[in-house]
């Protein structure tokens, strides 16, 4: 994919911190293409004869970082798919939930296409806590317990938080507080991304 044509916007934060909120309302305001690297991941953990399945299962269970190889491949493909049905050669992507480790970060970039800015939504921990025991609930994710959440900080901090670091030193991060109402996190998020993207 060429810069020229795909506008790639890497969506972190912490587990919990509200990516997957935001970006609906990105998708729904501004017509973005949202692909949450954690959902492709469990879309194809339940596809049928897909290799991946036991591990990717495993994986998320434990809060750990799938290999970069299989994510890589799964983001391709749906921009590939998504730019197919929307019949042109342009498109603007939120890849949510991705890069969170170095390794995916250069991969991404060498192979498919460099990132343009990258909103990093902060959140403490006991917030974002709260928010997944609440939803676990209901939402049968298989990493929305106590345990797994406890893994998911750890590796959050450790592996992923280096890549926020890279991205600051880069100049691309848009640093949103996300521990406001939904919809005042969105108002600064569009205000910030508005004054970035032109
Ligand atoms: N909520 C949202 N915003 C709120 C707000 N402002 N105020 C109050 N409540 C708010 O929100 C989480 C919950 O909080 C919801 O109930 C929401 O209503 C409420 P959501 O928008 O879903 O937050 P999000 O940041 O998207 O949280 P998510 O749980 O999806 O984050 P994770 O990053 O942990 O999950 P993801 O699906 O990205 O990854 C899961 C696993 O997949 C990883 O742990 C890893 O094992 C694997 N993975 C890889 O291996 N490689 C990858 O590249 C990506 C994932
Ligand atoms: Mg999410």
């Amino acid at each position: 994919f060429s810069p020229d044509d795909v506008t790639v916007i890497f969506v972190l934060g912490g587990p919990g911190a509200g990516k997957g909120t935001q970006c609906a309302n990105l998708v729904s305001k501004h017509g973005f293409t949202h692909l949450s690297a954690g959902d492709l991941l469990r879309a194809e953990q339940e596809r049928p004869g897909s290799q991946f399945g036991d591990l990717i299962r495993d994986y998320i269970k434990n809060g750990l970082i799938v290999p970069m190889e299989v994510t890589v491949q799964l983001l391709e493909n749906a921009m590939t798919d998504a730019l197919a049905k929307s019949g042109s050669r342009k498109g603007r992507f939120l890849i949510d939930g991705f890069p969170r480790k170095m390794d995916q970060a250069h991969k991404f970039e060498e192979a498919v296409c460099p990132a343009k800015l990258v909103l990093f939504y902060d959140c403490p921990e006991d917030v974002m806590e709260k928010r997944l025991l609440e939803r676990g609930k209901t939402s049968g994710r298989s990493d929305d317990n106590a345990e797994s959440i406890r893994k998911r900080f750890r590796t959050f901090v450790e592996t992923s938080m280096p890549v926020v670091d890279y991205y600051e030193k880069e100049g691309k991060i848009i640093k949103v507080d996300a521990t406001a109402t939904p919809d005042k996190v969105f108002v600064n998020t569009e205000k910030s991304l508005t004054e970035r993207l032109g």
